[in-house]
């Protein structure tokens, strides 16, 4: 195992940690109660799978800084959430339709469609709450900076607006660069905070925050190529959820309009792009190029 696959699984362990403290059976302070089966739904949705990516991006990017740890792991486990939630709602038969996420059943048929949108829901609010504890940083000013950006990649004009787009497209047959804009907003934004929360929470320069925003818009677009790919080229298995469905659904992709070896050689340009702006960091960069690479050469 290499270093860079030693850290994200590391990563995953304390993000997976926190995640269980978090989403515990019993209430906390301000709280009235907790719903069993809406607490098993939301366990259900974020524990035990996933990659963890977006957390070990948080993490690593804040370690080029120093960034106090336990810090680093509030923004990572509040991503994470939003990621989950996410995934739980584009899997309801009204959006993508999936029974199977993470190699298990999706949230709405291990319990029910009404306990599945209450469960990303749930997770949603929880990200802000944690990301607003004193705890996720001393400076008050820095965490209304990452719930505002987090709310402006997760909302309207990233993520949500993104999966707007993807269901109900503005024009009857998406150009390359709609579907690219819909993907950036869709898959890409969520990552591009990743790599920026860090930074923040790090107080990085103007100069270094900039490289981050540059590499995690770059990765995210090469991140979105791969899933393209991978939906045409793995197995069900190997993914742990259906594949071939842009295909099966007539969706546009970035990989329709350009085919698998563009696609592919465009997702490796990105990757090199995305280490030439993470170069200012010298060695400390290390792990961020690995990432990079094996954002376009996972298999799953
Ligand atoms: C419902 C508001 C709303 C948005 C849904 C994230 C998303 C938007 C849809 C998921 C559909 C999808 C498969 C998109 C491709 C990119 C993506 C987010 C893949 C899943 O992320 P990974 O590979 O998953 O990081 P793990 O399971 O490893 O966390």
């Amino acid at each position: 195992m290499n270093l860079f696959h030693h850290q994200l699984k590391q990563d995953a362990i304390t993000v997976e940690t926190r995640l269980a403290e978090v989403l515990s059976l019993t209430n906390i302070s301000g709280e009235i109660c907790r719903p069993k089966k809406l607490m098993m739904s939301l366990r259900h949705a974020a524990l035990n799978g996933g990659k963890r990516l977006r957390p070990f991006l948080v993490m690593q990017t804040g370690r080029l800084f120093g960034a106090n740890q336990s810090n680093l792991l509030q923004i990572a486990t509040a991503l994470e959430c939003i990621h989950c939630y996410s995934l739980v709602h584009d899997d309801l038969p009204a959006m993508d339709d999936d029974d199977l996420r993470r190699g298990k059943p999706t949230v709405h048929k291990a319990f029910d469609e009404a306990t599945a949108i209450l469960a990303g829901d749930g997770l949603l609010t929880l990200a802000f709450d944690i990301l607003s504890d004193n705890s996720t940083h001393n400076n008050p000013q820095t965490r209304i900076t990452l719930i505002s950006k987090l709310a402006k990649a997760a909302g309207i004009g990233g993520m949500v607006g993104g999966q707007m787009l993807d269901l109900y497209p503005e024009s009857k047959s998406p150009d390359f660069s709609e579907i690219a804009r819909m993907q950036a907003m869709k898959t890409g934004a969520l990552i591009k905070f990743a790599c920026e929360a860090g930074g923040i929470c790090g107080e990085a320069s103007i100069t270094e925050l900039n490289a981050l925003s540059i590499y995690g818009q770059a990765i995210g677009q090469a991140f979105q190529l791969a899933d393209d790919i991978l939906d045409v080229t793995a197995t069900e298995s190997q993914l742990g959820k259906g594949t071939g469905k842009d295909d099966k659904q007539g969706k546009q992709t970035q990989l329709s309009s350009l085919g698998l070896k563009v696609t592919g050689e465009m997702a490796k340009d990105l990757v090199s792009q995305a280490c030439e702006s993470v170069s200012i960091f010298g060695e400390r960069s290390d792990l961020l190029v690995q990432a990079a690479h094996f954002i376009v050469s996972r298999e799953n």
